[in-house]
């Protein structure tokens, strides 16, 4: 080991003085001599490490109070690698190679055989690969890493569609989803960060055995994926499943305008299904609401990907008869790679900027108006500021020109065999979003509208890891005091010092 600088890092303070007068009188012979360990005090708490210093030491461990050049192993509970090494930076410590970072369990283990026990991957803590992400200069170290290493940060991940924990991630969507509805945002933050890192496994959870060193698993999720491992299900989720609040939220958010607050209206007034609430005559609805009941069978069957193509060839024709040059790029989910979605996202910009730019949204909704293919549209002008520091908050909204609309999209121009007309019906309402940007920051809403948790966990990394402030229309660097220019999502990911990670493996 080599410790630049000796911590003084004490878990003195809070140690109760008739234990530490009692370790002190007791020597022991030390029987393993190549190995120095120092209990880590954070999250173990004062008790728990006295009783395992005391209990290694009767042992035969040499076993230090303090941590110094000496120490060969550092053992921890409830931190990850990364946990550890954070709190070695903040002593200031500088640790070689040579140390090992181990769980508890190595030390209990140790202490049910008498004598040290092979360090395995299950023992080790895992650290992010380039961790700590902005060293000070001087403090840098290198740690051993263990072969499975899992960033906190999804954005560090590489999350296919090839989901290998299906039955675990459903349970955690259906309570984070609950979460959301009773807006219990710490608890839903754990069951989607749980969710979320589940799905970025290149294998399958069988036992509990796998989950070490996982970060973002929270006691809460732990407990979940034990009961599922052990009954095949959760009794949590079931319950959930057969809530009467969440049963009706559920089916009242999946009207197109209707959100938590009407959602909240509706059940505390005593509504149980959409029939009773089309029937009352004392409500009134949006003009959104009214397209949501309206086409609402159409809307809640999923968009297929031959619908989102001939979507996408309507867009382009009505972009191009306008604006020749704009670039129309498909987002959201179809562009992480999914097979179906509930609605279609588009990014629209032009690189010759022109006055027509504001008057494209207008010009193809008129457009489609003319020609019948609009059911319903909401056209939001643009409020965006060049040159303004972006947003702080994880979620904003952005400030870019958009349209929420209601397609009608004739199934002749569905390149599908599956889309048969249904009962003379030539037509699918199809929800589409238009975003329209400037170019300069085309990169920065393409990689916002790409979407899923991933651009939210990215604004997280940036801010605390990098001193950056990203949304979807720009990325600042604080300590430089710059906007970052980027002609791509590559460049962003290169600024921030990010592995890029390809849209469809954003699925996180
Ligand atoms: P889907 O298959 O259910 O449509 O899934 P999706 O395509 O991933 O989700 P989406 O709800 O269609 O939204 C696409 C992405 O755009 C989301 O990640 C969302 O965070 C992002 N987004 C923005 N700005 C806005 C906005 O103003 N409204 C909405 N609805 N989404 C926005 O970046
Ligand atoms: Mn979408």
């Amino acid at each position: 080991m080599d410790l630049l600088q000796t911590a003084n890092s004490g878990p003195r303070k809070k140690r109760p003085r008739k234990m530490e007068a009692s370790l002190a009188s007791t020597p022991h012979d030390i029987k393993f001599q190549d190995l120095v360990l120092f209990i880590l005090e954070k999250k173990m708490g004062t008790t728990r490490r006295t009783f395992l210093m005391e209990l290694a030491r009767r042992k035969g461990f040499r076993v230090e109070n303090e941590l110094s050049d000496s120490v060969t192993h550092i053992v921890a509970e409830n931190n990850s690698g990364s946990d550890v090494l954070e709190w070695l930076q903040v002593q200031k410590i500088k640790a070689s190679s040579q140390l090992e970072l181990l769980d508890v369990s190595w030390l209990i283990e140790c202490m049910g055989a008498g004598k040290p026990v092979e360090m395995t991957g299950k023992h080790q803590l895992v650290v992010e690969t380039d961790y700590p992400a902005s060293p000070e200069p001087g403090h840098q170290m290198t740690l051993p890493l263990t072969a499975k290493q899992i960033s906190p940060y999804a954005c560090q991940r590489r999350t296919t569609l090839n989901n290998q924990n299906q039955i675990f991630t459903d349970a955690f969507e259906v309570l984070a989803e609950n979460c959301e509805f009773r807006e219990n945002e710490s608890s839903y933050l754990v069951f989607a960060r749980a969710a979320s890192v589940l799905k970025s496994l290149p294998f399958t959870i069988i036992s509990m055995k796998e989950i070490q060193g996982i970060p973002c698993l929270e006691d809460k999720a732990k407990c979940i994926i034990e009961e599922i491992i052990e009954d095949g299900e959760s009794s949590e989720v079931k319950a959930v499943l057969s809530d009467e609040r969440y049963t009706s939220f559920k089916l009242f958010t999946s009207v197109f305008g209707v959100g938590l607050k009407t959602s909240e209206k509706w059940f505390r007034m005593g509504f149980r299904t959409l029939n009773q609430i089309k029937s009352d005559q004392s409500l009134k609805f949006t003009r959104m609401q009214k397209a949501g009941f309206l086409y609402y069978e159409d809307l809640v069957s999923c968009v297929s990907r031959a619908e989102a193509e001939a979507v996408s060839e309507l867009v382009k024709e009505a972009v191009w008869t306008f604006l020749p040059d704009a670039l129309v790029t498909m987002t959201g989910g179809f562009r992480r790679g999914k097979k179906i979605g509930h609605d279609v996202d588009f990014l629209i910009t032009s690189p010759e900027s022109t006055e027509d730019e504001d008057q494209l949204l207008h010009r193809v909704i008129n457009l489609w108006g003319k020609e019948g293919l609009l059911l319903y549209y909401d056209l939001v002008e643009s409020t965006f500021e060049k040159f303004k520091i972006p947003s702080r908050k994880v979620d904003a909204l952005d400030h870019f020109q958009k349209c929420f609309l209601i397609f009608k999209l004739p199934y002749q121009r569905v390149d599908s065999g599956k889309s048969v007309q249904l009962e003379g019906k030539t037509w699918k309402a199809i929800r589409v979003d238009l975003v329209m940007c400037p170019y300069e920051c085309h990169a920065f809403a393409l990689l916002g509208w790409t979407g899923s948790r991933f651009e939210r966990d990215l604004r997280r990394y940036a801010s605390h890891e990098r001193k950056m402030i990203l949304d979807n229309h720009a990325l600042y660097d604080k300590t430089k005091r710059i906007l970052l220019q980027a002609e791509s999502e590559e460049e962003i990911f290169a600024h921030l010092g990010l592995d890029y990670i390809e849209p469809w493996e954003r699925n996180a």
